[in-house]
């Protein structure tokens, strides 16, 4: 029973608030009211005003839902909860995704028209939130969405970096990285900090071990840390049209002092200052490397500053309801791990208990184990994060003795399992034979679910990299295929096809993806192809009008538009498709143009600033399309753009106006991929190998809906033995036009030599991503694709199948499945839930 005082406020929020409504004129009374009052500002400001008040207005409308949310999840009895611990959220932009999943798009965009402004216009002034480099950080947005939208009672975890991933500007054909300082323009206007659940974070200082005289036990203490405070944060994610608004939450690092006093006053003015700024510059910058590890000590800490203040703020939130009774916190918490960046939360839990709580380690270890699961995003030896002990030792004193502990007890059940084999001790070894900890297995001792993100990548974590962890724990290992979330991905970006599937199969999709099979049988029916087809040309036209405000080229409708965008990495072959464009053009210029298929090929992606030989191949896609461009011979023939800054509002654009979607790694090292799926989604037809959930697509599409080409994972590693690309080249007259072109310096004509290194890496026997190997089947079947674009009934029927087949790429899927077979979460209601104001 309440008491009267509670009672009282109870009423409050029930009575004495002004109801907020959903309607036009409330939500046009608001914005005026935001940009005028609050802002001080007119309907003739700059749009970042208008953009302002209006989220204002928007998050106004979530913030009941909530608050009841919270609620519900934190003081209405015992229940369980999971807890997504990861470095990226790619937020990308949020006023378009929070009125569509309140439902108050058109009365919005209505309300902005009436007052005679632009509503377009002020979406796009919104900055993307880039808090990510690319698909795991992508990935954790849409999880987000996607829990929100099952009702599944959620957080995620992360930081606030104040720069996110970089800017990326073209000079001269060369990317130049700028500073984003997405938060420039003053605070973001989604966010809400709380202070009051400010967490302290210990770096440094010396682990020491006591005999505690009550107890006699042997007590560990971290001394003389330097602690830097974690400011919390929360950023609203509302679930679509459910009244559930989960929470993420992000911290942002500040010292604890705002100078050291005693130190300024003796004289140390430096030393203050910069101590201060040490703290702060923890949470600075987004490290921009998307699949390489870069030992770097800034690394480290924002990796443990972000699980040590997660894990206390779950920790009071437990003890403050539930006391020192940790006895069934297993069954009442879950944490993922989104790759092994968060992986020293295995270590962290462990502290506090032992520590904090003065629990025994076996009891620990338990409750560890038990609430830990661990995503892999990655095969490649480069991404595999080693710390090195030093390090650690000088950071996370405490930590790296707990670290070791682990490891000690871990060594030997593996001794137990295998006696003598030491050879396999030593290669499961936490602690490799440099002294360097190896995050993975740390990941995987310390969890009782080890997932990969597609049926292909998941399998090879079992037979290959983790085989030995699979010998011994087979039952940990399981598959989550990746998924998109269609709210911002179908329904938000494609506002012209979600309109088509309205008129057809009402909008049930948009939290059902795969009723989006009942299209499939309207790819029969001629004046649906033809509605189809028109929205995509709209689409094309959309996406025609950006690249050319941001390039200058001019992609033509009729041509077919033939789409590269990720992240640059060799793996990821941009290098294969620019071969595809060299082979075009040369053809043309050959004369070689029967049956001739226009086609326009875009690229755009980011290299890691240190990642030089993806760097050079942007400026050879750049130089490339120079020539090609330029050339009046080739005319529409051929186009090829290289998007500037591709980001997550850029493909938002993107993919609906594409018809092929390029999905060209060498087999076996893209894990999942995700943009594959968004391109699908959109009723593109994608050309790619049989790697990550490619291999998915193509089972669920059927061959005659999807482009094949290239050598099988198996192919690739039995041929890496004896690997010779000139006898490719010596086969393919195709390829040797190609090279000739390549090596003749017809692309850097003043600047002879450029491209060595990427010749050179491409004939080498040691080339690792075989990209000759699979030129001839590529282009081959790219002819196929060109030849199968000119039977547009054809070609639009397959679009459609591609659409009507996507559901099970939803990340609502994905997330079904992790709570059934991981987490364990009964959704939650949050309608009914009484908040106090
Ligand atoms: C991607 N990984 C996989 N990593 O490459 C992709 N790495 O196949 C998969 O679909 C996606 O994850 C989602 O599962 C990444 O995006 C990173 O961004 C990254 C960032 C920091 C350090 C290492």
């Amino acid at each position: 029973m309440p008491t009267e005082i509670e009672a009282k406020r109870l009423e409050v929020i029930s009575d004495m608030l002004p109801h907020i409504g959903m309607n036009k004129d409330a939500i046009e009374a608001d914005f005026l009211k935001y940009l005028c009052h609050t802002l001080g500002r007119q309907l003739t400001s700059e749009d970042y005003y208008l953009f302002k008040a209006l989220s204002y207005a928007t998050r106004d409308r979530l913030m009941t839902h909530w608050k009841r949310t919270w609620a519900a999840y934190n003081h209405n009895g015992k229940l369980k909860k999971a807890y997504y611990l990861s470095m990226e959220f790619l937020i990308g932009r949020s006023l378009t995704n929070n009125l569509l999943n309140l439902g108050i798009e058109s009365a919005t965009e209505k309300a902005i028209y009436d007052l005679g402004l632009d509503f377009e216009e002020i979406e796009h002034t919104e900055r993307d939130a880039g808090l990510g480099n690319g698909g795991l950080g992508r990935l954790a947005a849409c999880f987000m969405d996607s829990c929100a939208t099952l009702k599944l009672p959620v957080m995620g975890y992360g930081l606030r970096y104040e720069y996110g991933m970089f800017r990326q500007i073209i000079q001269n054909g060369y990317q130049v990285e700028q500073p984003d300082h997405w938060l420039g323009f003053g605070p973001h206007p989604w966010e809400i900090q709380r202070a009051e659940y400010t967490q302290v974070v210990k770096f440094g200082g010396e682990s020491r071990e006591y005999i505690d005289p009550v107890s006699g036990n042997l007590i560990a203490h971290w001394e003389h840390a330097d602690v830097v405070l974690a400011i919390p944060y929360d950023v609203p994610i509302p679930g679509f049209k459910n009244e559930t608004v989960n929470t993420l939450r992000l911290w942002w690092a500040m010292a604890k002092e705002g100078f050291d006093l005693s130190e300024f006053n003796a004289g140390s003015y430096h030393e203050a200052v910069a101590k201060k700024s040490e703290a702060e510059n923890i949470t600075k910058v987004l490290y921009p490397n998307d699949s390489s590890e870069n030992g770097k000590e800034l690394r480290l800490k924002q990796q443990y500053f972000l699980v040590s203040a997660s894990l206390q703020d779950v920790l009071t939130q437990w003890t403050e309801k539930y006391g020192s009774d940790f006895s069934d916190f297993a069954e009442y918490n879950a944490f993922q791990l989104n790759d092994t960046h968060p992986s020293l939360a295995v270590v962290e839990l462990m502290r506090l208990l032992v520590d904090k709580e003065r629990m025994g380690w076996d009891e620990a270890w338990r409750i560890t184990t038990q609430t830990m699961a661990y995503t892999n995003h990655t095969l490649l030896p480069e991404a595999l994060e080693k710390w090195p002990r030093e390090l650690f030792q000088k950071l996370l004193p405490r930590p790296l003795d707990i670290i070791y502990e682990i490891n000690r007890r871990f060594l030997t059940e593996v001794a137990m399992k295998w006696p003598a084999d030491t050879e396999r001790q030593r290669r499961m070894s936490i602690v490799d034979e440099n002294d360097n900890i190896c995050m993975a297995y740390l990941a995987i001792v310390g969890s009782h679910s080890v997932n990969g993100v597609a049926e292909l990548h998941s399998n090879l974590l079992k037979e290959g990299l983790f085989n030995d962890f699979y010998q011994l724990w087979p039952e940990k290992f399981n598959n989550k295929t990746n998924g998109v979330t269609q709210r911002r991905w179908l329904a938000g970006c494609n506002p012209d096809m979600r309109a088509l599937l309205k008129e057809h199969i009402g909008e049930n999709w948009i939290t059902h993806l795969e009723d989006l099979q009942q299209i499939e049988p309207l790819a029969e029916d001629a004046m649906f192809r033809k509605r189809w087809h028109e929205v995509k040309q709209k689409n094309k036209k959309r996406l025609a009008d950006l690249v050319l405000e941001e390039t200058g080229v001019n992609l033509p409708l009729e041509s077919m538009f033939d789409v590269q965008v990720k992240r640059i990495h060799e793996y990821k072959r941009q290098l294969l498709n620019v071969l595809h464009v060299i082979h075009l053009y040369s053809r043309i210029k050959r004369g070689q143009i029967d049956n001739w298929t226009n086609r326009a090929v875009l690229f755009g992606g980011k290299a890691a600033p240190g990642y030089a030989m993806a760097k050079l191949i942007i400026k050879l896609i750049n130089n490339v399309a120079d020539v090609v461009n330029r050339d009046p011979d080739v005319g529409d023939k051929l186009k090829v753009a290289f998007f500037p800054n591709y980001r997550v509002s850029a493909m938002e654009v993107i993919c609906p106006g594409t018809d092929l979607s390029e999905q060209i790694s060498t087999a076996g090292k893209e894990a999942s991929g995700t943009g594959n799926m968004k391109f699908m989604m959109n009723g593109a037809l994608t050309i790619g190998t049989l790697d990550g959930a490619n291999v998915e697509i193509l089972e669920t599409v059927g061959e005659e809906n999807f482009f094949l080409f290239g050598l099988k994972t198996p192919e690739v590693e039995e041929l890496r033995r004896y690997y010779n690309p000139q006898i490719f080249i010596d086969q393919s007259n195709d390829l040797q036009a190609v090279m000739g072109l390549l090596e003749s310096g017809h692309f850097n004509q003043f600047e002879p030599g450029i491209f060595d290194p990427i010749i050179r890496s491409m004939k080498s026997s040691q080339d690792p991503w075989m990209t000759l190997a699979d030129f001839q089947s590529y282009i081959s079947v790219q002819e196929q694709a060109a030849h199968a674009y000119q039977d547009r009934e054809s070609w639009v029927r397959k679009s459609i199948v591609n659409t009507a087949r996507s559901g099970i790429f939803s990340t609502d899927r994905t997330m079904q499945q992790y709570n059934d077979e991981i987490w364990g979460l009964t959704p939650i209601d949050t309608g009914s839930v009484d908040i106090a104001c």
